[in-house]
């Protein structure tokens, strides 16, 4: 009997390219048909046959808490009463912009927008504005989102359907991108050496996400930090994924590095479209209406998303947090790796906070080229037997993973439990 999943699909098909709305969700890369979703709660979501799934990508990270927690819904549906938008200065946004500022100690003022690609788009027009310079540096592997100047040798979903560098992009605006390998300390000293006056902004992603999970090396941060000092460029920590995913201080306040300006986005929205830029309040006096750089958004610090923002940070803040998101993270990526060990199985995996790689490789890569080495046929073999088990993983080998505080022993070990079946009868 075909599934509506693949009915659905079919059909989303002739009036959506590609049948979705974004193309990472197509599972382009791991073959099949998207499943189409219609509830989720907590570690759960269901889909259009009635299926349910553990779910590892909490819609690739805002959902820190679970699907549907009840403090999230109880306070957007307080609101929703009373409006859904304004288009004028709301109390709710005042009250994110003072819990960000307190939360991340780097931010001095920030501008609520409603995705991450707004977000780093803004700060990459407001870095060059400030600094007067045009070249932006990036990391080949990183992705943050669908700005022109940023997609060039991009991760994710740019990875994921094999271009990185996008179609549509202009020779002129590609031209002001400087792409460096991530991790690569020398090469960005060589460079700045040489253009570091011409260099408005370096912009990282403190742990990438977007080629898998990379950690970054020792002093990597450190010495993009003191070279972006040094040469009057903008730091730029991309923190849309690893904000309030990795800790309460976030990438930047685990590595002790306080970038200029920082990028937020998924978790601060709590599931609603909603994410913010901000930094050092001498940059940030640059914005429009203040300074000469143009930014803005009709629904900019919407108040039903600060809503939903709100609530989710309220709860990340409550003793112990972390320690459990932390303690699950570890618990099912140690599982995974002593289960494909006891069955030799080449795989690999690391946590950080409460995000996640899994690799088919013996060794956990530390860099874009060895990320490409790892063995994406297995990965997209595991994640389609994992899904039949009702275990729903990236569709993609270069994205990370997520753990909820919906996750308790109960799904890890049901998690495990399938990924033992999985490896002890795995074909190398
Ligand atoms: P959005 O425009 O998708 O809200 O955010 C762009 C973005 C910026 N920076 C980082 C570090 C990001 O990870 C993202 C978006 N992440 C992807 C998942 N890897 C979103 C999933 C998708 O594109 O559908």
């Amino acid at each position: 009997m075909t599934s509506l999943n693949y009915k659905l699909f079919q059909r989303s098909l002739e009036l959506i390219p590609g049948g979705v709305n974004s193309p990472v969700r197509a599972f382009k890369s791991v073959g099949g048909t998207p499943i189409f979703f219609k509830r989720g709660e907590g570690a759960y979501v269901w889909d259009v046959d009635n299926k349910s799934y553990i779910d590892y990508v909490g819609s690739w990270g805002p959902l820190i808490l679970g699907h549907a927690h009840p403090a999230v819904i109880k306070n957007v549906q307080n609101k929703i009463k009373d409006g859904l938008t304004f288009g004028a200065p709301t109390e709710a946004e005042f009250e994110m912009a003072e819990l960000l500022c307190k939360l991340v100690p780097s931010i001095e003022q920030v501008r609520l927008v409603s995705s991450g690609t707004e977000a780093t788009m803004s700060a990459i027009r407001l870095a060059r504005g400030y600094t007067g310079r045009n070249r932006i540096i990036k990391f080949e592997g990183c992705y943050h989102g669908h700005e022109d100047a940023l997609l060039v040798k991009a991760g994710s979903g740019a990875l994921t359907l094999g271009h990185p560098s996008s179609a549509g992009v202009s020779e002129e605006v590609s031209n002001g991108t400087v792409v460096l390998n991530y991790n690569d300390i020398e090469e960005a000293e060589k460079i700045f050496s040489k253009v570091g006056r011409e260099i408005a902004a370096v912009i990282v992603e403190p742990i990438a996400g977007n080629m898998n999970l990379v950690a970054p090396r020792p002093k990597f941060l450190s010495a993009l930090r003191e070279l972006c000092t040094k040469y009057g460029s903008v730091l730029i920590f991309d923190e849309v994924m690893t904000g309030f995913r990795v800790g309460l201080d976030c990438a930047q306040g685990l590595y002790n590095i306080k970038p200029d300006l920082t990028t937020l986005g998924k978790v601060i929205g709590g599931g609603m479209p909603m994410a913010a830029f901000g930094g050092q309040r001498e940059i940030m006096q640059f914005l429009a209406p203040v300074g000469p750089v143009y930014q803005a958004g009709t629904l900019s610090g919407n108040p039903i998303a600060v809503c939903a923002g709100l609530a989710t940070l309220q709860m990340i803040q409550t003793p112990g947090f972390y320690k459990k998101l932390i303690d699950s993270t570890q618990k099912l990526i140690d599982g995974l790796s002593n289960i494909a060990n006891k069955y030799k199985v080449p795989f690999s995996a690391q946590a950080i906070g409460g995000m996640f790689g899994l690799y088919f490789h013996r060794k956990i890569p530390s860099s874009y080229t060895e990320v490409t080495e790892c063995d994406t046929e297995s990965f997209n073999r595991f994640f389609h037997a994992m899904l039949e088990g009702g275990i729903y993983f990236a569709p993609s080998s270069f994205e990370a993973g997520f753990v909820s505080a919906a996750h308790s022993d109960i799904e890890i070990s049901k998690t495990l439990q399938i990924a033992e079946k999985i490896f002890s009868t795995w074909e190398k």
